[in-house]
């Protein structure tokens, strides 16, 4: 590096400030002399300047055009040199400050080079836009690994060969804030996967789970066009050969609210308004189906298309998928009567029939509609929302019902016909996934959950979405940090400890009980005179000791969450929270004629312990200790946590470049902040001084002994390892050797690995070569 700089004024800079002292190493390249320096602007951004000059606490640099400005030394950060711009991998950068790293992310980003590796961490920005990685083409070169920058199909290979080599399940897991690009991740993972372990045909129907669950799972938000509102984890099954054999889906809590009610400017699920859009003539008329215009469900949020997407088409691919999976044209038709019912269902309208104000449903083409599609008679549907039935002690009496409990009832019915239609749905394409499988072989498995997400009005849905998020990230912190520490420790290596942010505290607001936001959300919601105003108050007399926890006025309360504070308004916790069934619309639905609503009814019945609407959840013990929405979900995350933790992970971070999903717009803060709360840093900085490579005596004896000149195969694993890594040469900084393992570097195992393959490959040459011979 040669540099007409002043090396006397670079010499004297001062020591890195706060944030830079706790992201800058202290190799010798951190001692070296700086010839370029960040500095940060009133905006915030950050901008490269030359150092000309250095006196007393002043530093004189050059900027961009030609602009030249004086600063205090110490807000200066030192910069890379040029030499490292746009590195692959962030260990690479001999600072690692944050602006560094803003900067090689953007210089990657402005090439479409999406992709940077952060230690064992892939981290992706989003592109909004299609850039040219994919296809059989890059699929060809990963699998062969002629092409070794950061890639989706690098972390999938990597899994498939360690599932292969190590004998053990993996996953992988990928995080990020709503509109980062996970869904989109995951796809791509898939369809790696598929290519390199197909065969079979079975990775034709796992990547056509994709468009389904899409289609009735996913919606635009104000944050993302094609939102998740459900998370999803796919377990894939590969033979002992690597090839498929077959797939399991899991999915977590679907957003229902959503079906009956949605924000302005966002959409129901994608389904809804491919139906309207894509149904042939012969279907329209047999489920009297109209525009999306016509129905309230659809309409309350005056929004009906996405810009760039073309529903009709989409109808198309989602119908093909579900014959793909083994979806019968009848079920299909079903299926679509099924949501026609659901949006016939917001069109029934009501009114007072006496002057207590108790109402009942129109008689009109939205009830009759609804009567039909469910295959039931219209009188008895009239009738379930008109009044409820009652269990007291052995009597039942009959209530009827005033508007806004009619209301409920309705929209009541119609989310549950959806939820257990996506329910029933999940189950069809495990059915038809399982063909083949066997459960002997072993598993890749992708997570892809909802983001963490920050409305300027949230409610219980963000509140369980944002829980979930804080779940993962403790996974990842435990695991790349935590884990990483204590093993050194255990394995008697010399380690100095690193500190890390942890989440404990927030999960514990969540988590403790008796006095966490879900014990307490669950005592309010099983109080009959619980409102949404007594949780509120709730929350604040017993949590605000809590660092996370902070009330605001009336039903508000604010959660410090990893990703940022979010206030939440606790309108519907309650109601949500319950998640009553009406007696009665079990009945409906269990007499009707069509297979679809009775398999909904069972399932109703059987599934959950759920609360059933009325006096029955309340006098009933039995019946209040049921799962609240809350409490299941809980459930399902702890135990999504220890199957994970029964995998080795591969961690894929995805960054959102901006807030209006346009391609090209990197907004630094936006980005950092992304950077910051997910640890990506702090990652970097531990891999870099630690040694994340690691094998057990034994296994690194058995794998690499046929190398050793020496015969010392008779000795035990430790002194054989030795021996081996003697004859290489290896350095000694470059590994340590633990009780029961051997710690390296990163890239040293690398080495051994191709003098490996160098030499099965001689081997196997002087075999064939000698097999030619006596042929
Ligand atoms: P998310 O899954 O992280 O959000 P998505 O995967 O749905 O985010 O990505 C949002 C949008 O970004 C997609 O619809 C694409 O338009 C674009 N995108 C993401 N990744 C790529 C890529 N590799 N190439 C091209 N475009 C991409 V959420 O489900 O809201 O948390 O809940
Ligand atoms: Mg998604």
């Amino acid at each position: 590096l040669s540099d007409d700089m002043d090396t006397d004024a670079a010499a004297t800079m001062p020591l890195p400030q706060s944030d830079e002292r706790r992201w800058s190493d202290t190799s010798a390249y951190a001692r070296k002399k700086i010839l370029q320096s960040w500095i940060q602007l009133p905006n915030g951004n950050w901008e490269l300047g030359k150092i000309l000059s250095t006196s007393g606490e002043e530093s004189v640099l050059s900027l961009a055009e030609g602009k030249v400005i004086k600063v205090m030394s110490e807000t200066l950060v030192p910069a890379n040199p040029d030499i490292l711009d746009g590195v692959d991998d962030l260990m690479q950068l001999s600072y690692l400050n944050e602006p560094s790293v803003l900067y090689n992310l953007n210089y990657r980003y402005n090439q479409d080079m999406i992709y940077t590796k952060a230690g064992p961490v892939l981290v992706a920005v989003n592109p909004f836009k299609e850039v040219p990685l994919y296809g059989s083409s890059y699929i060809e070169a990963y699998r062969k690994r002629s092409n070794d920058s950061p890639h989706v199909y690098a972390i999938a290979d990597t899994a498939i060969r360690e599932m292969i080599r190590d004998e053990v399940n993996q996953s992988i897991i990928i995080s990020g804030e709503s509109g980062a690009g996970k869904t989109e991740t995951a796809k791509i993972a898939m369809q790696y996967l598929a290519a390199l372990g197909g065969g079979s045909g079975i990775e034709y129907e796992i990547l056509k789970t994709n468009p389904i669950l899409e289609a009735f799972g996913n919606a635009k938000t104000l944050r993302n066009d094609n939102s998740s509102r459900f998370g999803k984890l796919i377990e894939i099954y590969f033979s002992e050969t690597g090839k498929i054999s077959g797939a399991q889906v899991q999915t977590f809590l679907l957003e229902k609210s959503r079906v009956v009610q949605c924000a302005e400017g966002e959409r129901s699920y994608h389904i809804f308004y491919q139906l309207c859009a894509g149904a042939s003539p012969a279907l329209r008329e047999k489920l009297n189906l109209t525009s999306a215009h016509e129905y309230k469900y659809l309409r309350q949020s005056n929004c009906y298309s996405i810009s760039g997407v073309d529903d009709a088409e989409r109808f198309h691919t989602v119908k093909e998928a579900l014959d793909i999976v083994h979806v019968s044209k009848e079920d299909q038709e079903s299926v679509f009567a099924m949501l026609a019912a659901v949006l016939w269902l917001g069109n029934v309208s009501f009114t007072v029939i006496d002057n207590e104000n108790h109402v009942e449903p129109v008689a009109d083409e939205s009830l009759s509609t609804v009567a039909k599609l469910i295959g039931c008679n219209s009188n008895d549907l009239k009738l379930s929302l008109s009044k409820r039935n009652m269990r007291v002690g052995k009597d039942t009496i009959v209530q009827k019902l005033t508007l806004p409990q009619a209301i409920d009832a309705r929209d009541a019915l119609a989310k549950s016909i959806y939820s257990c239609l996506f329910d029933w749905l999940v189950e069809q394409i495990n059915k038809s996934l399982a063909v083949g499988k066997r459960r002997t072989g072993r598993s890749i498995s992708i997570l892809d959950i909802y983001g963490f997400e920050s409305f300027n009005k949230n409610s219980f849905e963000q509140f369980c979405i944002n829980y979930a998020n804080e779940r993962l990230q403790q996974h990842f912190n435990r695991h790349l940090f935590k884990l990483e520490q204590e093993e050194y420790i255990q394995d008697g290596i010399d380690w100095t400890r690193v500190d890390f942010e942890d989440n404990q505290d927030c999960l514990s607001l969540f988590e403790k009980k008796p006095l966490g936001l879900l014990s307490l959300l669950d005592e309010e919601s099983t109080f009959p005179n619980g409102t949404d105003l007594t949780l509120a108050n709730k929350l604040k007399q017993h949590l605000l000791s809590n660092s996370c926890f902070r009330g605001a006025r009336e039903k508000l309360f604010t959660v410090v969450h990893y990703a940022g504070e979010v206030t939440y308004e606790t309108t519907g916790f309650l109601e949500k929270n319950r998640d009553l069934l009406h007696l009665d619309s079990i009945q409906l639905l269990s007499s009707c004629s069509c297979h679809l609503p009775q398999a909904f009814a069972s399932s109703m019945l059987i599934q959950s312990e759920k609360p059933v609407v009325g006096p029955l959840y309340k006098a009933g013990g039995a019946d209040s200790q049921r799962l609240s929405v809350a409490t299941k979900f809980k459930g399902q995350l702890f135990q999504l946590m220890q199957r994970l933790g029964n995998t080795t992970p591969h961690f894929i971070r995805c960054i959102k470049p901006n807030n209006v999903q346009s391609p090209g717009l990197y907004e630094q803060g936006l980005v950092l902040q992304q950077l910051r709360c997910c640890g990506v840093l702090e990652v970097v900085r531990i891999s870099r001084s630690g040694f994340p490579t690691r094998m057990s005596h034994q296994k690194f004896a058995r794998r690499y002994c046929f190398l050793l000149v020496e015969n010392i195969a008779d000795k035990d694993p430790l002194s054989v390892s030795v021996a081996i890594l003697h004859q290489f040469n290896i350095l000694p900084e470059m590994y340590q050797v633990g009780y029961t393992k051997l710690f390296f570097r990163t890239g040293q195992i690398g080495v051994l690995e191709d003098t490996r393959n160098r030499t099965l490959h001689g081997i196997l040459r002087v075999q064939s070569s000698f097999r030619g011979y006596k042929a």
